[in-house]
């Protein structure tokens, strides 16, 4: 299995976040993919390759172009609006259902961003646009012929919805691959998001569509980030009524509790037959993690890689969140070694 790697990913790093009220170091550290990429070499699962320049089409399709534009566009126009600083939102367009973009840069990143873990740096966006290339270049592998590839995404993606950054997400790189999918022919593609956050930017993407399952496994988010999406009763609507399947389990979730909603998951994945799987690969439900509250340990992700080849798919693993950083690199290849063991 090849991992597709940007060293690109170390543009994005902005010194601080707002976390709880405190202003805090950023938890979303380059540090991170440097430790995944170097326990995936250690454990020889294939080649490691840069991303190519493969078409961008997808991303602004799940995506608003207006939305793009601000991305790469927010920290000369933030600057040129004399602010100092990382581009960071201190008023949110909340409540606003229909309201146009701002023309200044504060009222734009008030209208594209919606919390105080997406600050933009300037050279944030060579980051961001990496990290899509990266999942889209995975795609590519797949779609070519590979059975499986690993996209080591960063800055992670599932957060973001057609027109908002959040939570450490730009560009969602899950929904771009899963995209990229569809366009290159499949019939029906499959996300499924073991990341401990809900993926509330895939699931808006594709609440509305029956071409793309989405299935997750979270924290409920009536205790837990993103807080506003989540729910077990969010099924999807319209055309995509059925198609997005939500798991959300109590805070202090062990892996026998995680383990039987995986099952349930995947039995919802093969059910649906899909032509590609995308795992939106997040091990923050480690018990060390120092945001997340699930308990699972190092030896269980071997087993989830297992469950997970068991619904004999081609398989596209993209990164997203996992903040332990002693033992970051352990888990994901875990996830790794366990699928390409079964
Ligand atoms: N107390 C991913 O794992 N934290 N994102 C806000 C406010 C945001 C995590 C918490 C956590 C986002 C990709
Ligand atoms: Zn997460």
């Amino acid at each position: 299995m090849k991992t597709v790697f940007s060293s690109k990913h170390k543009y994005h790093s902005p010194a601080r976040e707002i976390l709880c009220g405190q202003v805090t170091d950023y938890f979303e550290k380059p540090e991170r993919a440097e430790l995944v990429l170097e326990a995936v070499k250690a454990r020889n699962f294939g080649e490691v390759v840069e991303p190519e320049a493969v078409s961008f089409a997808p991303v602004t399709e799940i995506h608003d172009p207006a939305y793009i534009d601000f991305l790469r566009t927010a920290y000369e126009h933030w600057q040129a609006d004399g602010h100092q600083g990382d581009v960071f939102a201190s008023a949110y367009n909340v409540q606003h259902p229909g309201a146009e973009a701002p023309r200044c840069a504060e009222g734009r990143v008030g209208f594209y961003t919606a919390d105080g873990s997406v600050p933009i740096t300037k050279t944030s966006w060579n980051a961001i646009e990496n990290s899509a290339l990266t999942a889209l270049t995975g795609q590519k592998l797949i779609a070519g012929g590979e059975r499986a590839a690993f996209a080591l995404c960063r800055p992670p993606g599932h957060h973001a919805t057609r027109a908002v950054a959040s939570g450490y997400c730009f560009i969602n790189n899950a929904a771009a691959a899963a995209q990229a999918f569809i366009n290159d022919g499949a019939g029906r593609v499959a996300v499924l998001d073991i990341d401990y956050h809900h993926g509330n930017g895939t699931q808006d993407i594709f609440y509305s569509r029956k071409d793309v399952l989405f299935v997750s496994i979270h924290a409920d988010p009536a205790d837990e980030y993103p807080y506003f999406r989540g729910h077990s009763h969010e099924k999807g609507e319209g055309e995509g009524e059925g198609f997005t399947v939500n798991y959300a389990l109590p805070l202090g979730t062990d892996f026998t509790r995680y383990t039987a909603a995986l099952e349930d998951a995947l039995t919802a994945v093969t059910d649906y037959a899909p032509d590609a799987l995308v795992i939106s690969l997040g091990v923050d439900t480690y018990k060390l993690d120092p945001i997340s509250q699930f308990k699972l340990e190092s030896e269980n992700y071997k087993h989830i890689g297992k469950a997970i080849a068991g619904a004999n798919c081609p398989t596209l693993f993209v990164m997203e969140g996992g903040y332990a950083i002693g033992d970051v690199g352990t888990n994901v290849a875990n996830v790794l070694s366990g699928f390409l063991e079964a």
